[in-house]
């Protein structure tokens, strides 16, 4: 049956009718092909006939459809999901004893950076907040050549030799057969892996620790990890290892909430540091080192070339030597995040490696990965890649080669172009002449074989709370495994590191008795002190500075105690969020910030309660704010509430009690004594209430 011809209403452009796309006359405005030709119609393909095929010959769509097709690149095999910004960097003071680096002479000379900060297991999808180490890698486009310090916020490796690396990010990815889980490290393969390498088990405290959970992205420290040399004009080498300092002061998460950050915010991290950039309250770290001779490396009782192991500071403290500050988010995530590429062989002179067997696979993995992921060589090219200083050389051609190479002469030694670039033996890179060699072999030197000391250091390391969360880490990962032999395995291993951790893990797994017994390599020490800078709770300021405070507000609440909190908070750096039952009705000068149903109060760091009374009664009835109030108490965050409030504390089951930082903000103290306590960030003496540790 012939159809009739559907009504089409056509304005002067051709388009379809009811449409109210704004058009241009103006050239500078002009939507265009990539070849620059001007598109008249970007609603509808090229058609034989309104209700015909579409044309081959329409360039327009299959440019389009075409660039589309070839929109991603392959995601990082590791640290697939990151969030970057630009910054710069600028010494504290001038370094030339220690090093030639031409960034790290005049404490008035800024170097531009751009940082990367990841998670490793997850792919690019994935959530912030999973039980992961975080990548930290800065380039600094200096004046001689980009250095990029690829570095990540736990000081130790899971592997002493690059061998292993491929086995070890298979383990902990997920499983090939049925492809979950997706981002954790609690399944049978990883810890299958980890149990049969007791060189992880330094790492694996970290990973455990609150340090594996963190607050944000602007709340973590950052480490070169492997020991470099720093080189000064007279060619004298300095080992040094590299550490990077919040100027926040670090801060973690509870693991129940950063589960349910996770559902209520997958991208937790990246929008709060996209977010603290964007509104002027720019996030710094300051670039610290440890600086050592070889007399001091020898005397140390581990080998400075293991990066299984760290150098306590209270054995050679930090010296700071700069700051970082991150001014200004990616203008196009694609084109800056994805696309930049960091190599740790990224070196400019007066900094150099040495030859830990870590860090030199990894000087050829990061090249030989971006010809995967970038595409071919010149990636160098790629705006973001680009060093700022001068960059001249004979390399020629290849895939999406974007420099336009003028001359005849690409080839060196040369005499027809007396211009043409040249080496520099005086400011050139020279590398420092280690007299490290020896035979050909493939062997580990017997200096890294002890596995277990600094492990059992890092755990007497901790506070109370802190061993308690490793307990449970531990206890959650290991529960997931569903092969008892790697359970039992694992509790080995930790009755090694230190046989209360073990006794707890086991009672609370209910494995008393039955973990595997191991014989280490070497005695673990029992000597060594715990290193008080380890510990994240000890180290944690008291301040609102870049934290959240949210308001559960409802209709009639007390508008002027609400500005009073807001004043308050502000005036101490923080921020103030107001959550309301409906995002779309303000009242009485109140402008809700969020929709109570989408805004738990996992996503904040201390609560206030100003509900109405008649709010307090309605609200009564809703889980999600009974639930806001159980989980901030759960998650140890200071509570200040308003008298109208107490019918909804019962109903959460929470007792007013200064002490344990649920504080009555009527009254002429009762708004310091809040901030006080949410200055602590964590009220740890509740935590026994909420989470009886085996
Ligand atoms: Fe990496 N690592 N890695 N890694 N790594 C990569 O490079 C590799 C290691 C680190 O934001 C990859 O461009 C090997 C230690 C960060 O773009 C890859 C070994 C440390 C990032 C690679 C290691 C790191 C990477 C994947 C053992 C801390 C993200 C994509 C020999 C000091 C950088 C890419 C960014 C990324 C290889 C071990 C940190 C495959 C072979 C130790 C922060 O080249």
């Amino acid at each position: 049956m012939k159809q009739k011809p559907p009504k089409v209403m056509r304005s002067a452009n051709g388009r379809s009718g009811g449409e109210t796309h704004q058009t241009t006359t103006s050239d500078k405005q002009a939507l265009t092909t990539n070849q620059g030709v001007p598109i008249a119609d970007n609603q509808n393909s090229l058609k034989g006939g309104v209700r015909g095929p579409t044309l081959l010959e329409d360039f327009v769509l299959r440019e389009k459809i075409t660039h589309f097709d070839h929109e991603r690149i392959p995601e990082r095999i590791v640290h697939a999901r990151g969030s970057g910004a630009h910054g710069y960097f600028q010494p504290l003071k001038n370094l030339s004893r220690l090093t030639r680096a031409s960034f790290l002479q005049d404490p008035s000379k800024r170097t531009k950076v751009f940082v990367r900060f990841s998670t490793v297991a997850g792919g690019a999808g994935s959530v912030d907040t999973p039980r992961d180490v975080r990548g930290f890698a800065v380039k600094f486009y200096t004046d001689e050549g980009n250095f990029d310090l690829v570095g990540n916020n736990i000081p130790v490796f899971f592997i002493q030799d690059a061998m292993k690396f491929p086995d070890l990010v298979h383990s902990v990815k997920m499983e090939p057969d049925r492809g979950f889980p997706q981002s954790a490290s609690a399944h049978d393969t990883f810890w299958d892996f980890v149990s049969l390498m007791p060189e992880s088990m330094h790492m694996l405290m970290w990973a455990m620790s609150d340090r594996g959970i963190p607050r944000s992205l602007r709340h973590i420290e950052g480490f070169g990890v492997h020991t470099f040399r720093l080189v000064n004009a007279k060619g004298v080498s300095t080992f040094v290892k590299f550490h990077w300092r919040p100027g926040l002061g670090m801060a973690s998460t509870l693991w129940d909430e950063a589960v349910k950050i996770a559902g209520a915010d997958p991208d937790y991290h990246r929008r709060d540091l996209w977010q603290a950039i964007d509104s002027g309250d720019f996030p710094e770290w300051t670039l610290n080192i440890q600086a050592f001779d070889q007399v001091t490396a020898d005397e140390l009782d581990f080998d400075i070339l293991d990066p299984t192991k760290i150098i306590p500071e209270e054995t050679i403290p930090l010296t700071p030597i700069g700051r970082m500050v991150l001014t200004a988010n990616p203008v196009n995530f694609f084109a800056e995040t994805e696309q930049i590429a960091f190599h740790p062989g990224h070196i400019v002179p007066g900094i150099d490696f040495t030859p830990d067997p870590l860090l030199q696979g990894r000087l050829f993995s990061y090249l030989d990965t971006q010809l995967s992921r970038l595409g071919g060589p010149n990636f160098h090219e790629i705006p973001i890649n680009r060093p700022v200083c001068p960059m001249r050389n004979f390399q020629r051609d290849g895939h999406m080669r974007m420099n336009l190479q003028p001359g005849r002469v690409n080839f060196e030694p040369s005499s027809l172009d007396p211009g043409s670039p040249r080496e520099n033996p005086v400011r050139g890179f020279s590398s420092f002449p280690d007299p490290e060699g020896g035979p050909k072999l493939r062997q580990r030197p017997a200096t890294f074989a002890d596995h277990y000391s600094q492990a059992r250091q890092f755990w007497r390391s901790m506070t109370p709370p802190e061993q308690g969360h490793i307990v449970n880490a531990f206890t959650f990962e290991l529960s997931k495994v569903e092969t008892p032999a790697i359970r039992k395995r694992m509790l080995g291993h930790l009755d090694l590191v230190e046989p209360a951790l073990g006794k707890r893990v086991a009672a609370a797994m209910g494995m008393t008795g039955q973990a595997e017994r191991l014989m280490p390599a070497v005695t673990p020490r029992d000597d060594l002190p715990p290193s008080p800078a380890l510990s994240i709770v000890a180290k944690t300021l008291e301040t609102l500075k870049g934290r959240t405070v949210a308001a559960l507000v409802t209709d009639g609440s007390d508008a002027a105690l609400l500005q009073k909190v807001r004043l308050a908070v502000r005036k101490e750096g923080g921020q103030l969020e107001v959550v309301a039952p409906r995002i779309g009705a303000p009242k009485d000068g109140i402008v809700p910030d969020r929709q109570l149903d989408g805004a738990p109060s996992c996503l904040f760091d201390a609560l206030v309660v100003l509900p109405s009374r008649d709010g307090a009664r309605e609200l009564l009835g809703a889980a999600a704010a009974v639930d806001w109030l159980r989980d901030g108490f759960a998650h140890l965050k200071a509570i200040g509430f308003s008298g109208d409030a107490g019918p909804l504390l019962a109903k959460a089951g929470i007792e007013a009690d200064p002490a344990l930082g649920v504080v009555a903000l009527d009254g002429s103290r009762g708004l310091d004594a809040f901030l006080a306590a949410a200055r602590k960030y964590k009220i740890w003496d509740r935590e026994r209430l909420v989470r009886p540790q085996p």
